[in-house]
């Protein structure tokens, strides 16, 4: 088994220390962060959700899974960054209210810290408010919102109207992403962009701070 597929098997087993050995010695073998990001720890997290989907695991194990997968990107975290394009500019960035997933909202944070942008974590379950509070008071450039279910992908739409109504949608950029997000919803709610995977937002975001500068 390439150590790759064995990396993917980890995770779905849930083995958090077992997975940050093999991102490891992955690393070493000269193996790219982003290879074992898309082709290791992705496919297993993929694999999980399906099961989920289905009926053959539940909450207990997708969370081990969870907690595997964040092993792992803790370990490709360094190696991640890409220094050919970086950007100044400040954000914050959390999973809306309701919502209780982060691996891919931390995944964006750490690809948008790896281009260099100032990166507040909000953490899950943000209410509307907090956003509008925190991209007020740090004086945050972009704000970004994570959404996994579709029963809460509406706070997205209540996150760009907070902004509305607070006077200030005009001093910052509203990205939204997830898996339940496309590019027409974000539209339709008036978001600046939707990506839809972490390097995307990274890259994404550095043009929208070019442009506003
Ligand atoms: Co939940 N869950 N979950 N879950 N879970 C999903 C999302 C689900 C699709 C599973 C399924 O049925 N197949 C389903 C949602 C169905 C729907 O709404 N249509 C679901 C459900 C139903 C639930 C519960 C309701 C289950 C229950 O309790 N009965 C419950 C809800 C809890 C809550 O949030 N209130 C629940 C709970 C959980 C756990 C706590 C057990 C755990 C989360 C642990 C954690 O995050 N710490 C969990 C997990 C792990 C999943 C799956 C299996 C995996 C999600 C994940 O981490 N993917 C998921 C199935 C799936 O997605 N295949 C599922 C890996 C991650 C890297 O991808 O988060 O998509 P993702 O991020 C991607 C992109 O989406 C993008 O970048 C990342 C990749 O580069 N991205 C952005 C994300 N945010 C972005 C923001 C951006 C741009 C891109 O710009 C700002």
């Amino acid at each position: 088994m390439s150590i790759l597929n064995e990396i993917s098997e980890l995770l779905q087993a849930g083995k958090r220390k077992q997975v940050a050995e093999l991102c490891t010695q992955a690393i070493e073998q000269g193996i790219p962060a982003a290879e074992i990001l898309n082709d290791g720890l992705m496919p297993g997290m993929d694999v999980i959700g399906e099961k989920f989907k289905e009926g053959e695991v539940f909450v207990p194990q997708v969370l081990i899974a969870a907690r595997a997968m964040k092993a792992g990107t803790e370990v490709l975290k360094p190696y991640l960054n890409d220094s050919e394009s970086t950007a100044k500019g400040k954000l914050c960035i959390g999973t809306v209210k309701g919502d209780l997933h982060d691996v891919g909202k931390n995944l964006v944070a750490m690809m948008m810290e790896g281009k260099g942008f100032e990166v507040i974590d909000l953490g899950v379950d943000v209410p509307p408010e907090v956003f509008v509070q925190t991209a007020r008071d740090e004086h945050c450039d972009i704000v970004c919102c994570s959404a996994l279910l579709t029963t809460t992908m509406p706070v997205m739409a209540d996150i760009v109207k907070a902004f509305e109504e607070a006077g200030i949608r005009q001093d910052v950029k509203i990205m939204v992403g997830g898996a339940p997000v496309t590019d027409e919803f974000a539209a339709k709610i008036g978001a600046d962009a939707y990506t839809p995977d972490a390097a995307s937002a990274a890259d994404k975001a550095i043009e929208l701070v070019s442009e506003a500068n």
